[in-house]
Parts: structure tokens; C-alpha cells; sequence
């Protein structure tokens, strides 16, 4: 039994085996690396071991890329944290910056405005230049031409066209005293003066010879004039008298002190209706411009315009006439006060004057025509400031035609005398002259 019980049983599983084919009805793992028959136990066991090493080195290399994989979820992450804050950041400073740059933007406009403006200006700027070029080159044109036309005239032989005297004296009664009958401009020279000046010269044909030292006529010379223009003279001297001016304090200084011989001042007046006056005043002299040219008379001989260098009361105040006299007064100009008021009389007047506190009589006043006038029209001050002679008319009524003239005393005295006897009254009445 022995060996052929074992020869038997191999063959019965020889058989057997080579009879088995593995299937999925038979076999609970179907594998192919396991071949053609269901693997037992050892061999499963055979099987993992084989492979367990590999399939661990595999494990280890997935946990490698695991650990990987979160390592780089985490950096991103970080980085997507990073991105997000930085673009919040930038969204937060953007604004900012977009205000900037939009205020760059503004200044840079602004600035650009500006020089528009300014290129603007200058461009008006030189045009205004290039007119006023314009202009003055056709003044300048202008000028030659009457530069050339002057001196063409400068070539022809120069004829005096206004007509003077040829006899001299030291006054206008001198000149009538060498046989003048003439009214008209003449040379005079007084006594101890070095050169000779023109003046009008009114003389009559009994040979009475006035020396004018002031007219006005028609307003047609402005009287508000400063001191060196009244020392001067101003205005002008025509050959027959038809024209404005006031000779000048200083010659009239030199005709009425050469000598002893004492003059007379006569003051005439024509109103607006044609009435004339007169007035006249011995022994009339100017004092020297060391004392501011002043005013000295000895006494008023007469005439009917009255006496209004003595002052007048105007009724406002009891010193009303002491400081409106002038006799013994100052020359005051605006820009030489010497009056005897605490303001400016010739300022305020307009003009130059032997001015007290102010005035009673004042022929150097503005020129009012038609002869009334107010307050109002005097201006700002308010004051009367006409051509006035208030014993004639009142001081709001400037004359139409003044005049002040020279004569020596002694001829006038004849003239008055030999005509109506008042100045003999009136040299009686005063004594010694
Ligand atoms: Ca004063």
C-alpha cells in the first residue's frame, strides 16, 4: 500500500490540479500575479511581503508629496494673504495718490493758465508800445517839421512886431515930462537900478504920465500865481493895453523907492454895467523883498470908490475892519504866508495879495463874470474871493475892470487940485504933504 497509495494520491492530485482553473466563482482574489491559482494564505502572505517594502517606499514618497503639497498650499496661501493686503494697500494709498497727481495735474493747468495771461498782458503790453512808438514817432515828425519851419523863420531879418517907445525914463512921468504923448509900452530904468524893464505907459495930453502896475480886463490871465511869479511880474504888456498882468512886486519896489520923491496909487474900477471908480493913496510905496514886499501908504487922498484898503466892518465881528485893513501889510502868497491869519488867505483866495485877516479890498481875486457870486462858487473854502473893493461893492461882487497905476504925488496932487480942489481939502485936513 505504501508506494502505491502515494503514487495514487499524487496522480489523484496531479490530476486534480492540472484540472483546476481559477475563476472568479472559485476564487476570492483574482490576480494575475498570483498565476493561474488562488492564492493561499502563505502565498498572500509570500505576496505582501514581497511587495511591502515597494508599496512602503511608495507610501513614503506620497506622504513626501503630501507633506509637500500642504507645505505649498500653506506658501500660497501666505502669498494669496500677501497679494490680497498688498492690493488692499494699494487700494487704500490709491486714492491718495490719484489726489496728487490729479492736484499736479490742476497746478500744472493753473501755472499753464497763468502764462497764458501773462503772454496775453505783454502782448497788450507791446501793443500799447508799439502805438505809443507810433505815436511819438509822429510827434517826432511833427517836431522837425516846425524845428524846419522855425528855423526858416530864423533865417529871415527879425522885425519887432510890437511897437516901443523910444524915450526912457526912470518912470512914466518922466517919459510925459520929455514930451511924450503917447500911451504905450516904453523902457523905463528908475534911480539906482542897473537895468532897464518895459511898462505900460498912460499918459494924456496935458503930459500926465501913469505907470501901470496892474490891470485886469476879461479874466484872460490866471492870478493864482506863487511868489516868485508875483516878484516877477506875470501876464502880458501890450501896446494898447488890452491885455492882463501884474508887473511885479519887485519893480514895482524900485519905481516907488528910487528917491524921495513920494508917489501916489490910484486904484481904478469898472463894474459889470460900465459905473467906474477910483481911489487913490499918497505916499504908496513896496518895501523891499527882505520884507516880503510891504505895503505903506500915508494916508487915502479920496475918490469915490472909498476907502477900502482901511478895513471894513462887515458886521460879523468888532475887529472886523483892523483885520481887513491893509495898510502896513505883508505880500502873501500861497507859498509865502505872511499874513495875519492863523489860516493861508492867498491860499484860500487864489491869490497874491497884501492879505491882514483877509481882505476889504483884493483886485488880485478870481474873475467872476457878471460880477455876483456866492459862497457856493468860491469853492471849498467858501470865502470871498473875487475882485473885490467892498466901500464900492459888497464882497460878493467882483469887478469887471481893474487897473493900479503910479504917479508922483506932487502931480497928482496938481491933477486933483487943478480939477475938482479935493486934494487940497485933503492935504489940509492931513497936514505936511
Ligand atoms: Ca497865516
Amino acid at each position: 500500500m505504501k508506494f502505491s497509495i502515494w503514487v495514487s494520491l499524487l496522480a489523484f492530485l496531479f490530476s486534480t490540479c492540472t484540472a483546476y482553473v481559477a475563476t472568479r466563482d472559485n476564487c476570492c482574489i483574482l490576480d494575475e500575479r498570483f498565476g493561474n491559482y488562488c492564492p493561499t494564505t502563505c502565498g498572500i502572505a509570500d505576496f505582501l511581503n514581497r511587495y511591502q517594502p515597494e508599496t512602503d517606499q511608495y507610501l513614503q514618497v506620497l506622504e513626501n508629496m503630501l507633506e509637500q503639497i500642504s507645505n505649498s498650499s500653506a506658501l500660497t496661501d501666505q502669498l494669496f494673504n500677501q497679494i490680497r493686503n498688498a492690493n488692499i494697500l494699494d487700494r487704500t494709498t490709491q486714492p491718495n495718490v490719484v489726489t496728487t497727481y490729479t492736484q499736479k495735474s490742476r497746478d500744472i493747468i493753473n501755472e499753464v493758465t497763468r502764462y497764458e495771461n501773462t503772454i496775453v498782458n505783454h502782448e497788450n503790453t507791446i501793443q500799447f508800445l508799439t502805438e505809443m512808438v507810433v505815436s511819438n514817432n509822429d510827434k517826432i515828425a511833427a517836431l522837425k517839421q516846425k524845428t524846419a519851419q522855425l528855423e526858416a523863420q530864423c533865417q529871415r531879418p527879425c522885425q519887432d512886431t510890437v511897437q516901443i517907445q523910444e524915450l526912457t525914463g526912470r518912470d512914466c512921468q518922466d517919459i510925459a515930462n520929455k514930451g511924450a504923448r503917447q500911451s504905450g509900452l516904453y523902457f523905463i530904468r528908475p534911480q539906482k537900478t542897473k537895468e532897464q524893464f518895459l511898462v505900460y505907459c498912460e499918459i494924456d495930453q496935458a503930459g500926465n504920465g501913469w505907470t501901470i502896475i496892474q490891470r485886469r480886463l476879461d479874466g484872460s490871465e490866471d492870478f493864482r500865481k506863487n511868489w516868485i511869479q508875483y516878484k516877477e511880474g506875470f501876464g502880458h504888456l501890450s501896446p494898447n493895453d488890452q491885455t492882463e498882468f501884474w508887473l511885479g512886486n519887485e519893480k514895482t519896489h524900485l519905481i516907488t523907492t528910487q528917491s524921495a520923491v513920494p508917489y501916489a496909487l490910484r486904484i481904478e474900477l469898472e463894474d459889470w454895467s460900465g459905473q467906474r471908480s477910483h481911489a487913490d493913496y499918497a505916499h504908496f510905496k513896496l518895501g523891499a523883498e527882505a520884507d516880503k514886499y510891504r505895503m505903506i501908504y500915508a494916508f487915502f487922498v479920496g475918490g469915490d470908490a472909498g476907502d477900502a484898503f482901511d478895513g471894513f466892518d462887515f458886521g460879523d465881528d468888532p475887529s472886523d475892519k483892523f483885520f481887513t485893513s491893509h495898510n502896513g501889510m505883508q505880500f502873501s502868497t500861497y507859498d509865502s504866508d505872511n499874513d495875519k491869519y492863523d489860516g493861508n488867505c492867498a491860499e484860500q483866495d487864489g491869490s497874491g495879495w497884501w492879505m491882514n485877516r483877509c481882505h476889504a479890498g483884493h483886485l488880485n481875486g478870481k474873475y467872476y463874470r457878471g460880477g455876483d457870486y456866492t459862497e457856493k462858487d468860491a469853492g471849498p473854502s467858501g470865502y470871498d474871493n473875487g475882485i473885490i473893493w467892498v466901500t464900492w461893492r459888497s464882497r460878493w461882487y467882483s469887478m469887471k475892470k481893474t487897473s493900479m497905476k503910479l504917479i508922483p504925488f506932487s502931480r497928482l496932487a496938481a491933477l486933483e487940485g487943478g480939477q475938482t480942489g479935493e486934494i487940497k481939502q485933503g492935504l489940509g485936513n492931513r497936514g505936511d504933504i
